[in-house]
C-alpha cells in the first residue's frame, strides 16, 4: 500500500470552494499529500461576495483537532481564517502542544471581497502567541501593514517588510506582493529566510478576474512541500510556481442558461 504524507488545514469553510479548507485540501491532494482539516468558521460566500460568517463553537473546534491528530500522522499544517481571539488561543495552544509539526501561518484578516474576518483582539493574540511559533508567515501587503502597524507606500518599504516581520516575530516571512502594484508590470514577493536576508522574487504580473483564495492556495501548496520534506525556501519556490500555474489555468463557469442549452433542456424561468 502507498504511504502518503498528511497535511492539516485550520481555516474557514467557503462553500464556493475558492478559499478556505476546501481550496486547501484540494491543493494538498493535487500535490500528492492527504489533506485533512479543522473548520474555524462557516462563511456564506460566492466569488466576489461575502454575505456573512459564523464562528464554530470552541468545543467542536477542539474536538475536530483531537480526532484528526489522534488518527493521522500529520506532518505539517497551515492556518488561515481564525476569526476570534478565542479561536486563535485554542489554535496556538494546539500548535504549542504539537511543536514538531511544520506550521505555515497565513494571517487572514479579511476576505478578498473586503469583509473583515478578524476581531482586533484576535490580532493581539496572534502577535502574542501564534506568529513566533510559525515556521513561515505569509501576509499580503494589507495584513503586513496592520500586523506591523506601519504604512508601506513604496518599493523600498515593501522590500523591508518581510525582514521587519522576521525581526519582530522571529519567523521566516513570505510577504506577498499581489496587491502591491507599482506599475512595473511585475509582481514581487519578498522572502526572508532564517538567515534574515530578504530575497526578491519577481514574476510578470498576472491579473485574473473573479478570483479569491489565491493566498489559501499558496500557503497550502507551501505546506504540502514542507510535509514532502522540501526546505522552506524550496517549498516557497514550488508553491509560487504552483499558484501561478493554477491562476493561468483558472476556469470560469457557464451560466445556468448555457448549461441548459448544452443539455437540450428548456430553461424554467
Ligand atoms: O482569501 C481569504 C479567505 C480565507 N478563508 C476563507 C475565505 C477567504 C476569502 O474569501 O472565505 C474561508
Amino acid at each position: 500500500m502507498q504511504v502518503i504524507p498528511v497535511a492539516l488545514s485550520v481555516a474557514g469553510f467557503d462553500g464556493s470552494a475558492g478559499a478556505g479548507v476546501i481550496a486547501d485540501c484540494r491543493t494538498f491532494n493535487r500535490m500528492g499529500v492527504y489533506g485533512v482539516c479543522a473548520v474555524t468558521a462557516v462563511v456564506a460566500q460566492s466569488p466576489g461576495s461575502v454575505s456573512g460568517f459564523e464562528m464554530v463553537s470552541p468545543g467542536i473546534f477542539e474536538k475536530q483537532l483531537s480526532e484528526i491528530i489522534e488518527s493521522f500522522p500529520v506532518g505539517g499544517a497551515k492556518t488561515g481564517m481564525l476569526g476570534s481571539a478565542e479561536m486563535v488561543e485554542s489554535t496556538a495552544a494546539f500548535f504549542e502542544k504539537y511543536s514538531d509539526l511544520w506550521l505555515v501561518v497565513d494571517p487572514v484578516l479579511s476576505a478578498t471581497a473586503g469583509v473583515k474576518f478578524s476581531e482586533k483582539s484576535a490580532l493581539e493574540v496572534m502577535r502574542r502567541s501564534l506568529f513566533y511559533r510559525a515556521d513561515l508567515m505569509t501576509p499580503n501587503l494589507a495584513e503586513a501593514q496592520v500586523i506591523l502597524g506601519i504604512k508601506i507606500s513604496d518599493r523600498a518599504g515593501f522590500c523591508d517588510g518581510a525582514k521587519r516581520i522576521f525581526d519582530r516575530f522571529g519567523c521566516r516571512c513570505l510577504l506577498k506582493g499581489g496587491h502591491f502594484n507599482d506599475n512595473s508590470g511585475t509582481a514581487i514577493d519578498i522572502f526572508c529566510d532564517s538567515d534574515g536576508v530578504p530575497e526578491i522574487l519577481e514574476e510578470p504580473r498576472l491579473d485574473v478576474p473573479d478570483l479569491h483564495g489565491t493566498g489559501c492556495v499558496l500557503s497550502a501548496a507551501i505546506t504540502a512541500g514542507l510535509v514532502r520534506r522540501l526546505t522552506v525556501r524550496d517549498a516557497v519556490l514550488e508553491g509560487r510556481k504552483w499558484l501561478r500555474q493554477w491562476m493561468v489555468n483558472h476556469h470560469t463557469w457557464a451560466s445556468r442558461r448555457e448549461v441548459h442549452a448544452l443539455n437540450g433542456i428548456d430553461p424554467v424561468e
